[in-house]
Parts: C-alpha cells; structure tokens; sequence
C-alpha cells in the first residue's frame, strides 16, 4: 500500500524513545492518530509520550491512553525521536519554539495526509489520504498488530487500543466515512480496525451522540435563522454573542436542497469576521476563497475578513459569490 511503509516501520522500532505530537486545537484524528502510534510503540516496546500543550476536544479522555497525554512539554532525556502528525507544517503545533528546542539533535519524523504538506521532516510520509490515522493503520499495523514483529505476545486488549483510537480518527476526518476523501483502502482499514477490537460502540457514543445542551441551544439558532437563497445557495451570520460548540453552522445549513454552496459569516472577538464554505457540487471554494485571501479544500474552504461589520463581509462575499455561480 505505502511504498516506504518498511521504512517507516524499521525507523519507529529503532528508536530509544519517541515524542509525539500533533497540530494545535486538536482534533479526533490528531489525537487517535497520536495515541494510536503510542499504542504502537508500546506493542513494539519503544518507550514514547504523547505531549499535546492544548486542551483534548470533549470527551476524548475516553479514548485508550488518553490519561497519559501530557500539556507540558516532558524531559526528553533518553529520546531520539520527535514525531508530528497531522500536521501540513511545524508552526501548526503549538509551542513550536519548545518544539523545536526538543528536536535539536533529534530525527524528526513527520506523518501527515494533507495536500499542503511541506516535508518539514528528516523523513517525511504524507500521502494524501482519509486521515493521519488511516495512514499510521497503513504504515504500520495489519491485523497482528504492527509490521515488525513485537518481542512478546501482543494482548487482545492492546490491540483492541490500539484499533479504537486509529478507528476513531479515521470515522472523524471522513465524517463517519461520507467525505470524499474515503477510499476502497479506507474501508478496508476500517474493516481490520473493527477485527482487531475497536470500540464502535463507545466512539458513537462519546463522539456522535453526546451533544451537549449548548450545543442543541446553538443547533436551534442556526436552524431558526438560516437563509436560502434561490441562486442556490444557504447562509447563516453567526453573532459573537453565540459560541460556536463542538459543532459548525456550516454543517448544519448545508444539506438543504437545490443548494451547491453553504457559508457561514462568524463575528470573532479578535480575528474579524470568519467565513466558512462548503460545496457539494462542482463549485470549487477553494479558489473562490483565494479573491479574499481565504483558501483550503475544493469543499471545503474559510476566509477571515478583518475591520468590516458582519453584514459587510456578508454583502461583499455573497455578490461575489452570486457573480461566479
Ligand atoms: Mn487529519
């Protein structure tokens, strides 16, 4: 499947010890792909730490290991290895002049699935893919639990650790595998995960049906105050009175029908006003966002416009938008 997966394999069982991180504000595929490398280095006896400096999302803690993730930066006396994940470049993690103190002499490895990656490693696997989980599930583990032989045995239990937290992150970044990112290769991943033990049942449950009261209190605003236009599109202001939660209007407006592009205008403390786009047809928002700066996926993409109101920003992106649908 990966070409250099052997590679990649040899240089993690070689390591005397492994600091592993990932991008800022952390999302489910970081930290599964993170845990479940660590996962890993257990199975295969390198000593590693999992150091996240912010806050896990909600309810990750539930996710095998988890209790071990450290917010500060630990002594790496005895490391060799710095490996990021997730992550396009070195200035997505936080902290990255703690980051790169640590990595001094040390190799730093870098395993990430997105199209901008910048091979800021020594060695670098960044294929595109579904996610970094999907990506750590194909690099190093088949249905015994990792290419390189373990020293000793490997528990069901382990294994079954190992698979929910690279199951977790895999259902996280292909949005329970309806994105267009999914892949044959991402459900047969999927497939193994589940044969090895992963908990599907406790990912539904802390993941996806765990919404907090805020977040049905938002989930109503957004739907109240939705708006569709009959050029094909839907859009949602999101004061800055109203925090966003664990959920994005964006999402939440863009399966009405006979509409190809959702946006969302929020108004921030700080950072001006955040447009978020979505596309389900041909419309590439990607480059449309490029005209104010913005850019991102084909289907995915964001702007921030700084010293205007909420429904200046609104006017000027939707007649822009109005002039290219
Ligand atoms: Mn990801």
């Amino acid at each position: 499947m990966i070409l250099q997966a052997n590679f990649f394999a040899e240089l993690l069982s070689s390591a005397k010890g492994i600091l592993i991180t990932a991008h800022r504000d952390p999302d489910l595929d970081a930290v599964g792909s993170t845990l479940g490398l660590w996962h890993l280095c257990r199975i295969l006896g390198v000593p590693a730490t999992v150091w996240l400096a912010d806050p896990l999302p909600r309810d990750c803690g539930v996710l095998p290991g988890a209790a071990g993730i450290v917010q500060v930066l630990p002594d790496l006396a005895g490391y060799d290895h710095v490996w990021v994940l997730d992550a396009s470049n070195l200035n997505r993690v936080r902290e990255v002049a703690q980051l790169q103190a640590a990595i001094q002499d040390r190799v730093l490895v870098n395993l990430d699935h997105h199209p901008d990656n910048s091979q800021f490693g020594h060695h670098n696997l960044a294929p595109i893919m579904s996610s970094t989980s999907e990506l750590v599930f194909w690099t190093f583990v088949h249905v015994s639990g990792a290419r390189i032989p373990p020293k000793k045995p490997v528990s069901k239990a382990d294994l079954a650790a190992l698979a929910t937290c690279l199951y977790a992150g895999i259902c996280f970044d292909t949005g329970r595998f309806l994105h267009d990112n999914v892949t044959a290769d991402t459900f047969h991943a999927a497939g193994d995960l589940v044969a090895m033990g992963a908990d599907l049942g406790l990912i539904r449950h802390h993941f996806f049906e765990n919404k907090s009261a805020a977040t049905y209190t938002f989930m109503r605003y957004v739907l109240t105050h939705m708006a569709v236009s009959p050029l094909g599109y839907v859009w949602i202001d999101i004061p800055r009175e109203m925090a966003e939660p664990e959920i994005k209007s964006v999402d939440l407006i863009r399966d009405m029908e006979g509409t190809s592009v959702a946006l969302s205008f929020r108004e921030t403390e700080s950072d001006g006003i955040k447009v978020s786009l979505r596309s389900k047809g041909d419309f590439n928002v990607s480059v449309f966002a490029a005209q104010f700066g913005g850019g991102g996926h084909v289907k995915a993409a964001g702007i921030t416009l700084r010293d205007m109101s909420l429904s200046d920003a609104r006017l000027r992106v939707l007649s822009a938008l109005e002039a290219a649908l």
